[in-house]
């Protein structure tokens, strides 16, 4: 399993990994875990920040750099080439927050689907 292409493109299949208690929804605590996830995933050297030296050999190179390329728009902010975990964590707090539109701290399906369309 890879975190990349999930998580840059399937929302429905992140809102399924993401909802460890299964009630439905990705409540706030459920998304930082998962972002957790997938920070440690991309951080292959494990130093605490994603960038070109924790791409994968020639076999998950190309899903690690459409990853890395997704991610970069939204979270490097300051545009270094890195991502930090502080970088990652305020992006996806932001993100978090915008879809959730009923602002109840929980995305629940349709939330993900109208953010997706
Ligand atoms: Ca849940
Ligand atoms: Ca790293
Ligand atoms: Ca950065």
């Amino acid at each position: 399993m890879t975190a990349g292409p999930s998580f840059a493109q399937n929302r429905a299949g992140i809102l399924a990994k993401a909802d460890t208690d299964k009630d439905g929804a990705v409540s706030a605590s459920e998304a930082a875990t998962r972002r957790k996830t997938i920070f440690s995933k991309l951080d292959r050297n494990s130093d605490g920040a994603i960038n070109r030296a924790d791409r994968p050999g020639l076999m998950g190179r190309g899903k690690f750099d459409k990853a890395f390329t997704a991610l970069s728009k939204s979270a490097d902010t300051n545009r270094d080439g890195t991502i930090t975990w502080s970088e990652f964590d305020d992006a996806q707090k932001e993100r978090f927050q915008r879809l959730d539109l009923d602002r109840n701290g929980r995305l629940d399906a349709a939330e993900m689907t109208r953010a997706g369309a």
